[in-house]
């Protein structure tokens, strides 16, 4: 096992690796920006450097600064954590190129992964469905228009550089087709350096439905069954739970079975997450694979009981699962909401500013991961999530009983924050009854 990991991100995903860390016995080093510098939780790990100013793209996101952070601390490992440089196949390629284990999937799995196309390819030679659509990249509005014409509109025409929503256009009619693909190809260019796109059915009023996964180097892959993240507002997720409501039993066993299928077939390694939508007739398609660790992971930890970051560290130092498929039993109904300093009647504008006051909600089957406290400073720098507040109950309407519950009990002073709109949805009958699909809240709240 490793004896030292640095920790190469910060805030709440930062401390939850640095409290795995030490539970395993494992030392951490620690970076921080200019804007973290003196940030409570830096405290908890065993040594802590500043590789820069504020600004992520001077800091976070530097390979060179992270990699001399690294070693310096004389680390075995690196933990990316979420965002930042988690996704960046040359990040990881550094990292085997200076001998430090990279705690994620191999630099290889995340250039295909990146690329959409790849994947999609990938996943129809595993009969793994994925929505009707082009072969393969579309070049031409010729090209596009054909596809179309066989598939029939609305259509999608996705970069196979984007993802996360980046880098889409939905095209209605032929005439608005021949724009949206030369815009598309234009725009993927720009964004990504790189101009490929390929089309796809659209699928209205989806929801996003998600598999966690977990492959260890000795050809072992499991699920730990899905998430249900449907509940998003200009794809930012805002509330995310397991099992997902209403959905049968048949269809989540094949949609979890499709994701190991997938996962193998890429030579997947450490934690991964495929995605999919659902459409209204309950038919599921393969969107793209994630590979990170996500901010929603914990609810599945309290479904499965696993901890997925302790799980992803002993994948990376070679240890073989220690569980199998069968062991991994789901138990109740967990609710994870994101608290973000955002004010909702400002269009979700950042708050930034002191948190004056927090009293964190406690009580049976409560978590709340953040690293804020009286004092801290929330820097607009940043992304304006403060913690993840979780439930965990023995059947879904308990679980939205108990965040409810804990909600009210949730009190921040200082900056304003996403806790009134949450509250809102879990009174929502489409929440309650489980029947929210990806453009629920948009609809519900057009006004922001
Ligand atoms: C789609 C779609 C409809 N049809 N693909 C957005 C995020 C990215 N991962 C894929 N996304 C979508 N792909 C087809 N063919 C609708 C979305 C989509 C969406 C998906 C999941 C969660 C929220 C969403 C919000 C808007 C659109």
């Amino acid at each position: 096992m490793f004896k030292r990991i640095l920790v190469a991100n910060r805030g709440e995903i930062a401390l939850r690796i640095i409290r795995a860390c030490r539970e395993m016995g494992i030392e951490t080093v620690a970076i921080f920006s200019e804007a973290d510098r003196g940030a409570a939780y830096l405290e908890l790990a065993d040594e802590a450097y500043c590789v820069g100013p504020a600004k992520a793209s001077e800091s976070y996101l530097r390979v060179d600064r992270v990699i001399s952070a690294a070693e310096i601390g004389n680390v075995q490992a690196i933990h990316p954590g979420y965002g930042f440089l988690a996704e960046n196949p040359y990040f990881a390629d550094v990292c085997r190129s200076c001998q430090i284990e990279f705690i994620g999937p191999t630099h290889e799995v995340m250039s295909l992964v990146g690329d959409k196309n790849a994947a999609r390819k990938l996943a129809r030679e595993h009969d793994v469905p994925v929505v009707p659509g082009s072969d393969g990249l579309v070049g031409t509005v010729d090209e596009a228009l054909a596809v179309a014409r066989g598939i029939g509109f609305p259509v999608l025409i996705k970069a196979a550089a984007g993802g996360g929503g980046r880098g889409m256009r939905v095209a209605l009619t032929e005439e608005a087709l021949r724009n949206a693909v030369q815009q598309a190809q234009a725009e993927a260019d720009a964004a990504f350096g790189n101009a490929d796109v390929y089309l796809e059915k659209y699928i209205e009023h989806p929801r996003h439905i998600e598999v966690q996964i977990l492959a260890d180097a000795h050809g072992n892959v499991v699920h730990l069954w899905e998430r249900d993240c449907t509940t998003q507002r200009r794809h930012q997720k805002l509330i995310e739970e397991s099992p997902a409501p209403n959905l049968d039993q048949a269809t989540r066993q094949a949609l979890c079975e499709a994701a190991v299928r997938l996962a193998k077939a890429a030579n997947y390694l450490n934690a991964g997450t495929v995605e999919f939508i659902v459409d209204r007739q309950g038919r599921f398609y393969f969107i793209e694979l994630n590979a990170r660790i996500q901010v929603e992971h914990p609810v599945t930890e309290l479904v499965t009981g696993i901890d997925l970051i302790k799980a992803q560290i002993r994948i990376a130092a070679g240890e073989p699962l220690a569980f199998g498929q069968e062991d991994i039993q789901p138990r109740g109904a967990a609710i994870e909401c994101r608290i973000n300093a955002e004010d909702t009647g400002r269009n979700f504008r950042p708050s930034p500013g002191r948190i004056e006051q927090i009293h964190v909600p406690g009580g049976f089957g409560t978590r709340f991961d953040s690293h804020v406290h009286p004092g801290y400073v929330v820097s607009p720098h940043y992304d304006s999530m403060l913690g993840k507040l979780l439930v965990h109950q023995p059947t879904r309407p308990e679980a939205i009983a108990a965040m409810k519950r804990a909600l009210q009990e949730l009190r921040i002073e200082g900056v304003k924050t996403t806790v009134p709109r949450l509250a809102e949805i879990l009174d929502h009958p489409a929440f309650t009854e489980g029947r929210m699909d990806t453009t629920f809240l948009e609809r519900t709240w057009p006004s922001g």
